[in-house]
């Protein structure tokens, strides 16, 4: 056998043998590296003659071909061989339970957030968000509350000083939003109908009682479009609230009321039973009042760059703290934003019990009580 079979039977041999990619490269260099016994071999061509030269250097080179096939297939086989293991180390036993010692509490607020968003996704609306201050055109005018209305004393509002340097004008200051609507009147100056959103998010007021804290949460909704009616939101919220409170017959009233962004107006309440200790909602004989809406007022279609005699729709709006209270029978707001570590184990949730429409909305066996 030539010196160069022997050669390539030797390095093979070694090739078969490396354990690892580290070997494997030391190997290659030392047969077809600039000093490898390969590459010495070729430097002796040039003192053969011519045909010993062309037959060896034929040869040389396809040994050089096959032992770089044979290296690159051992690579790729060592390679293999890593990833196998690194993939054996990292498995993880999906079916495994949460860990005992999970610490953490999705707080009712924001449980009951995702179950509404996920209720009015699951009806084809989007999620609108806006800025918690507000200019008083989107938080007031717009919304068919001019300067000097009687409706704007209604709320207590928080004024903020927008020119620290000049004395307080009170009809240029921004506000701290009392309302999620300015939300509402920014998709339409920036959206054609049809439009239909939910805008939940921090509101406002200068308020505070067991009912009452200055900041606390809402959700308005927003429907427009040509033929929308009154219909549609008595549908549309008889659906959310059975879905919410997870109750099939749930006795539901629109009680006429006054609001100023829409005409007619309504408050809705459902049906419950109230005693000494308890409040069960869908039975009995009492009613809980949890939302107001109505159709659109002109003026505030509008305000918002619609016109009014093409279009019309309905809104809605309720208290998602008060909302929270009500489902999960939680006495006091105020202490909703204490952050007493004892309240959130008592009353919080645990983090992988998302509110979905198919997997169960508020998956009660999840409470951490
Ligand atoms: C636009 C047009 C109409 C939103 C509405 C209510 C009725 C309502 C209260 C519920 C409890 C606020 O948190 S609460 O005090 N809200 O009763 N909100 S209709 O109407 C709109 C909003 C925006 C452009």
């Amino acid at each position: 056998m030539s010196d160069i079979e022997n050669i390539k039977q030797e390095i093979e041999q070694k090739i078969a043998g490396a354990e690892d990619i580290k070997t494997l490269e030391d190997i290659r260099v030392a047969a077809l590296g600039k000093k490898g016994q390969v590459t010495e071999v070729l430097k002796t061509l040039g003192s053969l003659p011519m045909e010993e030269r062309i037959a060896l250097g034929k040869k040389v080179n396809t040994v050089k071909a096959e032992l770089e096939q044979c290296l690159a297939a051992k690579k790729a086989d060592l390679e293999k061989k890593l990833l196998d293991e690194k993939l054996k180390q990292e498995v993880v036993d999906v079916t495994l339970p949460c860990r005992p010692e999970t610490q953490g509490r999705i707080h009712p607020v924001s449980k009951v957030y995702e179950e509404i968003v996920a209720i009015f996704a699951q009806m084809g609306f989007d999620v609108a968000e806006g800025p918690d201050i507000e200019d008083q055109f989107h938080n007031f005018n717009a919304l068919n509350m001019p300067p000097n209305h009687p409706a704007r004393q209604m709320q207590d509002t928080f004024y903020i000083n927008n020119q620290p340097d000049k004395e307080f004008d009170m009809d240029a200051a921004y506000v701290v939003r009392t309302h999620t609507s300015g939300v509402q009147i920014r998709t339409m100056e920036k959206k054609r109908p049809p439009i239909r959103i939910i805008a939940p998010g921090r509101t406002y007021r200068s308020d505070y009682d067991a009912t009452h804290t200055p900041m606390f949460h809402q959700f308005e909704g927003l429907v427009i479009d040509k033929h929308t009616t009154l219909a549609d939101l008595k549908g549309c919220l008889y659906d959310f609230m059975k879905a919410f409170f997870e109750v099939d017959e749930l006795p539901i009233r629109f009680r006429p009321s006054y609001f100023p962004f829409t005409e007619p107006s309504a408050e809705v309440d459902i049906g419950c039973l109230k005693t000494k200790t308890d409040l069960i909602i869908g039975a009995g004989t009492d009613w809980l009042e949890v939302l107001g809406c109505g159709m659109v007022h002109p003026n505030v279609l509008r305000a918002g760059g619609i016109d009014p005699d093409e279009y019309q729709g309905f809104a809605f709006g309720a208290g998602i703290d008060r909302l929270a209270m009500l489902k999960y029978g939680i006495p006091d707001l105020r202490t909703f934003f204490e952050s007493d570590i004892r309240w959130i184990k008592h009353y919080g949730f645990l983090p992988l019990d998302f509110s979905s429409m198919t997997s169960g909305l508020s998956n009660n066996g999840g409470l951490a009580r």
